[in-house]
């Protein structure tokens, strides 16, 4: 399988993020695409490669240009008034105050394009995300051009990131710029099954009024987890896209037999819409030790049989990584869900 590494993934790189009050280590930090690498380096399948350069509108498909300006130059703008270190948004228009005047104020505009305040903007978080979404489209070219499934190597990660916001670590939609580009190249139906831990926010509100794009996620009830506000099981699409969103969210604790029952309703609803491309949001942080998740995946048994379900469906498979903040076994829970694919897919 041919792996689309993010070669400039390290110039993302926040110092701390704060966690219940405190400053911490960022958990979303270099060493998890190092490990991932590493660890796919030891087996006999990945084959690395590195990313073309796509044209912006790519990325405009799924993302406001005004946001795309800032994000470019935001890093600067914080430096030149005086920021040290990363940028945090401290205010956001909520409910009833204006969302479509762009402030000319630069903390303002930094929360008005972003959802939270634990996505650390750094010197060279343009640069990562943008380069990342080359990853995906990368991928995606490979897929549409009859490859078997490719997988994308890269962070920050996406499926957080909307239209024209940033949040959950995520700033560019990688797996919905994919999806975009497929659609843009002619197929007439793609598949987004999201498994990371987090509800894939970003990517259900793209495509919420679209019935090309299916979103089908498995996720921790937003009620007691991030992102909190989006991901309930009511929430099924709208005008076109009414029944083109399944959300499937699990208690905390959720046990690996419960998960695998939800993932089997969820393959099930992808095969009805026949799609083109299968689109997978890979997150490992449903594994057991992950250490700001409660779902409970094991290494040796849980993720490969993830793997070897999804080749099961016989569908072009583009895998995106997404979340997975257990660093010392990432490595290891990436390799056996896609080991597991591999094995299954050649037999
Ligand atoms: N400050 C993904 O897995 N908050 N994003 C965690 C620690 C946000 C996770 C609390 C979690 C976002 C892609
Ligand atoms: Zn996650």
């Amino acid at each position: 399988m041919k792996i689309i590494a993010n070669p400039h993934h390290r110039e993302h790189h926040a110092a701390h993020e704060f966690f219940r009050g405190a400053q911490v280590e960022a958990f979303e930090k270099p060493a998890r695409q190092d490990r991932i690498h590493a660890a796919l380096s030891t087996t006999d399948w990945a084959k690395f490669i590195p990313p073309t350069s796509f044209p912006e509108a790519a990325i405009e498909a799924v993302h406001a240009p005004r946001y795309l300006r800032f994000l470019r130059t935001a890093y600067a703008e914080h430096r030149a008034l005086g920021g040290a270190g990363d940028a945090f948004p401290a205010v956001w228009p909520i409910r009833g105050m204006r969302a479509d005047v762009e402030p000319v104020n630069f903390a303002a505009r930094l929360g008005l394009y972003s959802f939270d305040s634990g996505t650390p903007l750094t010197a060279g978080s343009w640069a990562a995300a943008r380069a990342g979404a080359d990853c995906a489209l990368t991928g995606a070219a490979l897929v549409a051009a009859g490859e078997r499934a490719a997988f994308v190597l890269t962070r920050p990660p996406g499926h957080h990131a909307g239209a024209d916001f940033f949040g959950g670590y995520c700033f560019l939609n990688n797996a919905a710029i994919a999806a975009e580009w497929l659609i843009a190249r002619g197929q007439r139906r793609v598949a987004i099954l999201d498994v990371d831990y987090h509800h894939g926010n970003g990517t259900q509100a793209i495509f919420y009024d679209r019935a090309d794009v299916l979103f089908v996620s498995l996720h921790a009830d937003p009620r007691t987890d991030y992102p909190f506000y989006l991901g309930h099981a009511d929430e099924t699409g709208e005008g076109a896209g009414r029944g083109f969103n399944l959300n499937l969210p699990l208690p905390q604790g959720t046990s690996p037999e419960t998960w695998f029952e939800a993932l089997s309703v969820a393959l099930e609803r992808v095969q009805a819409h026949a799609p083109e491309t299968l689109i997978v949001s890979l997150g490992v942080d449903t594994f057991e030790a992950d250490p700001i998740c409660a779902f409970g995946l094991r290494t040796e048994t849980d993720y490969p049989r993830l793997g070897r379900a999804i080749a099961a469906l016989g569908l072009p498979t583009l895998w995106v990584m997404e979340g997975g903040y257990a660093v010392e076994a990432i490595g290891a829970n990436v390799t056996a869900t896609l080991s597991g694919f591999v094995a299954a897919s050649a037999a």
